[in-house]
């Protein structure tokens, strides 16, 4: 019985699965996506920047690198009560979990004890935590899980090869390191890329297939797309066909069954169809409010509409636990079991 779950995926298989026609690409992701998780219902996660801006590392695409005229002003960490009413307010609004960010290279020492304060004062308000601080130290991850940390993510962001064009400051090897500190952890991972960058179908494909490879499947696989920020480098990069995006969504979704792909940042700049498409793909998971980091999402009750237009619900925590946390799907057979003879999870 083929398992639903591979780590062994070649360039030329992914590649394969971007070419289907894509009415096809979307029928294989979709089975997959029904046959291991709720097809109406979305997690939501609500974004906040805990550190702002005066990043020293290079990311071409970062309009918080301090080396980019981008009008971020750098900001210290917040305090503990100013990030708990943000976190209130997204519990309110309707959130599951409450996403925090840092402008880091990577944490120092001294930086750990606040972020776990703030990470215990949020996870008592009953929210899922998740924290971005870019590359940890040694005894970092287990400090943030001692505090009540759910969620660590760190992106690897593109291919192996277009990497060097967007970042010099840190290498990949370094960013699976994290990766693997966190799961060492028993941190549960949430690791996608962005797409949109100028890569080519190839590159998108390699992205994907370096994903899908890692040890384990990430939790969470957050799919980005490009936002565009005046003063970076890539201001100016030209927009991904929005259909070739649902793509990406559909191979994450097939690449990696058990996984929650998070149609991530890029929506304000979408379309409501080609958000429909990206959850029919197999998105089942948004950041939900009015900001990213430092750029705009769509509000809340633009989407709120959507969910009823589409009939999608807000993922409960337990639901989503329930969904994601069973490995024993991990022998789950071929095939969508909806009787239309396709060979979804094969
Ligand atoms: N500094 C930490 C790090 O780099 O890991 C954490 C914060 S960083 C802003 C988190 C992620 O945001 C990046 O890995 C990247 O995938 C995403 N991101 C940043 N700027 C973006 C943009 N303009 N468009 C899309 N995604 C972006
Ligand atoms: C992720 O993959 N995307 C989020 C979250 N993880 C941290 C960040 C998107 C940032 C978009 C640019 C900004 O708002 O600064
Ligand atoms: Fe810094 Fe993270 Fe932005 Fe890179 S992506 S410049 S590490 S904040």
């Amino acid at each position: 019985m083929p398992l639903a779950t591979r780590h062994d995926w070649t360039r030329e298989e992914v590649a394969a699965l971007f070419a289907l026609p894509f009415n096809e690409l979307l029928h294989r992701a979709h089975c997959v996506h029904r046959e291991h998780h709720d097809p109406n219902a979305v997690q939501v996660s609500t974004l906040l920047s805990i550190k702002t801006g005066g990043c020293p590392e290079d990311c071409a695409y970062c309009p918080q690198a301090a080396r980019y005229d981008t009008g971020v002003a750098a900001q210290k960490l917040m305090e503990v009560d100013d990030v708990l009413a943000r976190a209130r307010a997204a519990k309110a609004a309707g959130a599951s979990r409450f996403c925090m960010g840092a402008a880091w290279r990577g944490p120092k020492d001294r930086d750990i004890p606040k972020v776990a304060e703030i990470v215990r004062a949020v996870k008592d308000l009953g929210l899922e935590t998740c924290a971005t601080l870019g590359l940890l130290g040694d005894g970092h991850a287990q400090q943030l899980k001692d505090a009540g940390l759910d969620y660590y993510n760190h992106n690897i962001d593109t291919a192996p090869e277009f990497y060097g064009e967007i970042i010099h400051t840190r290498e990949y090897q370094d960013r699976l390191q994290t990766l693997e500190q966190v799961r060492d952890a028993g941190l549960k991972t949430c690791c996608g890329g962005i797409v949109g960058m100028g890569e080519t179908r190839e590159q998108r494909a390699g992205l994907l297939q370096a994903l899908a490879n890692l040890p384990a499947h990430p939790h969470s696989v957050p799919i980005n797309q490009l936002v565009p920020v005046p003063g970076t480098p890539l201001a100016n990069q030209e927009k991904l066909d929005p259909f070739e995006f649902v793509r990406t969504i559909a191979v994450a979704r097939i690449l990696m069954p058990l996984s929650i792909v998070r149609l991530s940042a890029g929506r304000q700049q979408m379309d409501d169809a080609v958000q429909a498409l990206c959850f029919h793909a197999g998105a089942g998971s948004i950041f939900y409010g009015e900001k990213l980091l430092t750029t705009g999402n769509p509000d809340t009750e633009h989407d709120r509409a959507l969910f009823r237009r589409l009939d999608l619900h807000a993922m409960e925590v337990m639901e989503e636990a329930g969904t994601v946390h069973a490995d024993i799907l991990d022998a789950a057979p071929a095939g969508c079991g909806h009787g239309c003879g396709c060979s979804a999870a094969a």
